[in-house]
Parts: C-alpha cells; structure tokens; sequence
C-alpha cells in the first residue's frame, strides 16, 4: 500500500526563509493589480477636464493574463485635459531606490506621462519613461527614490497623441 509522506518540517522551514529572504533583498512586489486583473481594484481614476483621452482596462490585449490598460487620445496636449490612473504607495524607505517596471504595446506619439511623481498630477519629483509605438510588447524600466515620507504615485496619464496603447504587468521593486 503506498503511503503519502508528509513534507519534512526542515523543508518548510527553508521554504519560509526563501520567502522571507526574497522580502528582505528587497524583491517583494509593492504594487497591487499591477496586471490589471482585478480591473481598476488598487488604481485612482481621475479624469480631468474632458475630452482628455481614454484610460481604461481592456480585454482586447494583454501581456499575461486576461487584461492590460489601454490608452487613447486623439485630440493632444490641452493645457489641464487628462486622463490617468495611479497608484500612491506610501511605505517605501526614504533614500532606496526603487524601480517601476512595466510592459507596453501600440500606437503612441508625443509627450505622455507614465512614470511617478511625488503628487497625483505629475507636478513635482517627475520621472517618466520614454515608450514608443511597438507591434510587439516591449519592456520599460525607470528608476525613482520616494520622497521623504517614503511615498511616491504612480501615474499612467494620457496627455499628448496616442492612436491606441495597452500598458500591462506593472512592478514596483527596491533596487
Ligand atoms: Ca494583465
């Protein structure tokens, strides 16, 4: 008769402190829903004045899972119409250095805003990634420090001309 071993408490215990470690090194995953699949759970829409584009979830592509952040805006910069989501993370170390990591795919021109700020509308402490139109996903990465008070937002706004982009698997991890 076969019997069904039980896992060994030693292995358990290495398996907690990997966990542990990972969190320590600074590899844990600060961003909540950063793959859209929970829709727009964990992100703040704000929409200013219209019409200032479009930034909502979407189906119709995805880097992993069901869902990514599309984006469209045919009219280009007017002064204060957007449209954005983000996300405040407020318990980063002051000083660390960070890293925003995201994939992008589609159509885009001009000056948009996805990167992080120190307020919600992409006033101070900025710094944005440059994207450009791909048919392919393609990877981006910046690098931010949080201010004092350890916090920063992520900010995904639509500001300038974009003919259709998806965004999808944001990450936020310490450097
Ligand atoms: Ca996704």
């Amino acid at each position: 008769m076969l019997k069904r071993k039980r896992t060994p408490g030693w292995l358990v215990m290495l398996w907690l402190l990997l966990i542990q470690g990972g969190a320590m090194f600074g590899s844990e995953e600060l961003l909540v829903n950063g793959g859209f699949e929970n829709r727009d759970q964990g992100w703040k829409k704000i929409c200013h004045f219209r019409p200032g584009g479009t930034v909502e979830t979407s189906s119709d592509e995805a880097h992993s899972g069901d869902y990514s952040l599309f984006f469209k805006n045919t009219t280009g910069v007017r002064e204060h119409y957007y449209e954005l989501f983000s996300q405040r993370l407020e318990k980063l170390e002051p000083g660390a250095t960070y890293i925003l990591a995201f994939w992008g795919k589609g159509e885009i021109s001009g000056k948009n805003r996805f990167g992080v700020c120190d307020d919600a509308y992409g006033n101070k402490g900025t710094v944005y990634a440059e994207v450009g139109s791909s048919d392919e996903w393609m990877r981006y990465e910046i690098r931010f420090k949080p201010d004092e008070n350890g916090q920063k937002n992520i900010i995904l706004m639509s500001r300038d001309l974009i003919e259709g982009f998806y965004i999808d698997d944001l990450s936020v991890t310490e450097e």
